[in-house]
């Protein structure tokens, strides 16, 4: 059995970070770890308030465990501070993990910040040079790069800046843009991933995403059919999404 790690923000509403990657996890077939970065209180309609794991806390986590466990892949996603950060970029290097997936999680649908201020930089600096995949959307490439993505030449810009800091692979996804839902892949050189857009409001998309990466990287897929399968796997998971609160549309993968 393939094993894969999360280590993200704990969503009670099941939609998003943690609970949805260990979903995801299950849904394609490999086992699923995880270690909390911090807790979020909110439900479908939105986030309303976050609080960080201490980082020594964070930090001890993820020692019992990779001590024990040396997960197949790995996928990052909130950790909200600075210090989440170090910790984190320091296992990552400690352990030698690979296949790691980042999702540099910023802001919430609903526009709560899930990052204090200066950790985008420092994410950048510190987790980028060992990852395999980031998959920013285009707000979170904006604001890693400099480049306001508009248009599909701000993406190509934007993903040639983003993979100078170190990542193998930038997958930019296009479902935030106007217009059509393309990824854009970009590992020296460009590929595009396409996908019909899905009406509607959902909860957990980038999550979902970046997991399923993550699953299949663990699995033994390169990182191209990596990219291409999640993007099949995010094509039925929109088909079973459903609604049951007062706000976005959930996965029910
Ligand atoms: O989608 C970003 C995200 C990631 N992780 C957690 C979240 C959210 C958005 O709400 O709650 C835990």
């Amino acid at each position: 059995m393939k094993t894969a790690l999360t280590i993200a923000g704990f969503d009670p509403s099941g939609g998003a970070g943690l609970q949805q990657d260990l979903k995801v996890f299950h849904a394609l077939g490999v086992y699923g770890l995880s270690v909390v970065a911090a807790l979020t209180a909110q439900n479908s309609s939105g986030v309303a308030a976050v609080k960080a794991v201490d980082s020594n806390f964070l930090r001890k986590e993820l020692e019992v465990l990779l001590s024990d466990i040396i997960p197949d892949a790995t996928k990052a996603g909130m950790l909200l501070t600075a210090d989440n950060v170090i910790v984190v970029a320091r296992i990552f290097r400690k352990y030698r993990l690979k296949n790691i997936v980042l999702d540099p999680v910023m802001v919430s649908s609903s526009g709560r910040m899930l990052v204090e201020k200066g950790v985008p930089e420092l994410i950048r600096k510190k987790i980028f040079p060992f990852c395999a995949v980031i998959t920013p959307n285009i707000h979170e490439a904006s604001v890693l790069s400099g480049v306001d993505v508009k248009t599909d030449a701000d993406m190509a810009k934007a993903a040639i800046i983003l993979k100078g800091f170190g990542p193998r692979q930038v997958i930019i996804t296009g479902g935030h843009r106007a217009g059509r839902a393309v990824d854009m892949v970009y590992d020296g050189t460009f590929s595009y991933l396409k996908g019909k857009r899905a009406a509607g409001e959902y909860h957990g998309t980038g999550c979902t995403f970046s997991s399923a990466v993550a699953a299949l990287l663990g699995k033994g897929l390169d990182i191209r059919d990596a990219a291409r399968t999640a993007k099949r796997f995010m094509g039925r998971s929109f088909g079973k999404s459903f609604s049951t609160g007062r706000g976005m549309r959930l996965f029910s993968i």
